[in-house]
């Protein structure tokens, strides 16, 4: 699945250890998809194809992806390694796996060293880190902020909602 048309370089860089995290990835692809952000997607395990990960990570920005989105589980060190080696915003997905409910993959993620940020969701919140990628675009594209913000009302709206069904 890709969103990248033709030879346009795609704004963001979906990556995961494993086809396995795509049912839990492609909540990240959904939410670009609604804001009309141009994507890739890839299979880049760090521990499978550490050369090609490495790769990616240098070439990443040189080619023009401004984000990346990476998700893995288990010992999930794909996140952390490509903010090693790009100078892009790195957002990592913590995907559970059969055992440990996700702590593992979360921990992986989460803990990195002062001066190597991964700006890590929750286990499985793959949706947000598309929506966290929509708003880092967003900081340089008034329109894309203007559709973040009727976003933002949309949910204050359903929640608003919510509560006048429960009073009523
Ligand atoms: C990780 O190992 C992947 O990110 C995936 O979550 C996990 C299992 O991979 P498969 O054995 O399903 O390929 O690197």
């Amino acid at each position: 699945m890709s969103e990248a048309s033709g030879t346009a370089v795609p704004a963001v860089g979906i990556v995961m250890g494993s086809d396995s995290d795509w049912p839990v990835m492609e909540a990240a692809a959904h939410a670009l998809q609604e804001f009309d952000v141009t994507f890739e997607v890839d299979v880049v395990s760090a521990h499978r194809m550490p050369h090609e990960m490495v790769a990616y990570g240098e070439q990443a920005a040189g080619r023009g992806l401004q984000v990346i989105i990476a998700g893995a589980g288990g010992a999930a060190h794909l996140p952390g390694m490509l903010a090693s080696v790009t100078p892009l915003p790195v957002i990592g997905v913590p995907v559970p796996l059969k055992y440990l409910d996700g702590m593992d993959s979360l921990l992986s993620i989460v803990q990195m060293p002062a001066g190597v940020p991964v700006a890590t969701v929750s286990v499985a919140g793959a949706r947000n880190a598309g929506l966290l990628a929509v708003r880092i675009l967003a900081a340089h594209d008034q329109e894309l902020q203007a559709r973040m913000r009727d976003f933002q009302a949309s949910l204050n709206e359903q929640a608003t909602e919510k509560g006048r069904r429960l009073r009523a």
